[in-house]
């Protein structure tokens, strides 16, 4: 009985495959396209711009056969936003029981090895035989993710947004890192006027933020909205606010012996920069592409855009920003240099 199970799976996992290729390339040939920092081309699905690698169709996989479990948990945002590092704090803060800090985990694996980005993940992984609860993260826009994440009303949402001028430089720098050298030069001008025209990896940047921001409103104790900024500046109090909402509060005894502080030295970018792995080590996230982790830290500074924009380039991302946030009640953390 076992084997015929199994053997049934597999022929159905290379249907579902062959399924989305051939999805994919249908799609791809009707999407309207524009300029990717990092590839060539990105492509616009349902309102949000891929690039045309393995995750594009691990999107398509995850939309039409993800299935939500109740005690799922997910860390979403868009690019540059401050993912990597909380990454380290959600699988620190959820795993605390299972580790010493002297042989941490993370002391030898970098961020991206701990949490996997979903869309990536599915496309070569068995995510049904993840233990539970499952910690996935992904960049997708809110109304991109399974129907069944949406729907569920127990599993978790951890969104972190970040002020769209440092978004951009950060981006902007990693992407110039990344770029192939066959690929003609991308000014930081053009770049910036692809990004104020919302068009860059997962963006528009501001309908990302918006899409969360406004579930969050809606479905609150099953959204958290962090912001970078805010994290920077009072990280104890948020690494405790999230174990809260995660369902995993720490206890008296666990504050008295300053875990909380602990979390957030590890977690901290002074540490895990620090670290061998995430100076030499790489991360796959999909086949095609291997990245060094040192490229996901550069400086974790709150409003070093001011270093590399104009005041006319800040002026109209200002501008935009506030165009776009109008009557959302919603305001971006504060990106004032400290
Ligand atoms: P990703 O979209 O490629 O996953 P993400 O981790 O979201 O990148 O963002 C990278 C930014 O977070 C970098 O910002 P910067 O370019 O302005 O410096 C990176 O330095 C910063 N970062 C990484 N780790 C940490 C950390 N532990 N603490 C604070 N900031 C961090």
């Amino acid at each position: 009985m076992a084997p015929a199970v199994a053997s049934e799976q597999s022929i159905t996992e290379q249907n579902v495959h062959e399924k989305i290729n051939k999805q994919f390339e249908e799609l791809i040939a009707t999407l309207p396209s524009d300029k990717g920092a990092i590839v060539p081309t990105l492509f616009q699905y349902q309102g949000f711009w891929y690039p045309p690698i393995s995750v594009f169709k691990g999107v398509l996989l995850m939309q039409d056969h993800f299935k939500a479990q109740p005690t799922d948990i997910f860390l979403t945002s868009s690019l540059k936003s401050g993912t990597t590092w909380l990454k380290a704090i959600m699988f620190s803060t959820m795993n605390r029981s299972k580790f010493e800090f002297a042989t941490h985990p993370l002391l030898t694996a970098g961020p991206h090895d701990c949490i996997p980005y979903l869309d990536a993940y599915i496309i070569d992984h068995d995510v049904e035989a993840l233990h539970s609860p499952r910690l996935f993260a992904s960049h997708s826009a809110y109304s991109l993710l399974p129907k069944s994440v949406r729907d569920s009303p127990d599993c978790k949402i951890v969104y972190i947004c970040r002020n769209p001028k440092d978004v951009f430089v950060s981006h902007y720098l990693f992407a110039m890192k990344l770029r192939p050298p066959m690929l003609p030069p991308l000014s930081l001008e053009e770049a910036f006027d692809l990004f104020c025209r919302g068009v860059c990896e997962y963006g528009p940047y501001f309908e990302h933020v918006l899409g969360y921001w406004n579930a969050s409103l809606e479905f609150p104790g099953k959204i958290l909205f962090l912001k970078y900024e805010e994290m920077r500046k009072e990280p104890v109090k948020h690494v405790k606010h999230l174990a809260e909402f995660l369902g995993k509060p720490f206890s008296a005894e666990e504050e008295k012996e300053g875990v909380i502080e602990e979390i957030v030295k590890l977690c901290s970018f002074e540490k895990l920069t620090s670290l061998e792995v995430n100076k030499t080590g790489k991360v796959a996230f999909v086949p095609e592409m291997q990245i060094g982790n040192e490229n996901f830290f550069r400086k974790g500074q709150v409003g070093d855009s001011t270093n590399h924009l104009t005041p006319e380039m800040i002026e109209r991302l200002d501008k935009i920003a506030e165009e776009k946030l109008k009557g959302t009640g919603f305001k971006f953390g504060e990106s004032k240099k400290y």
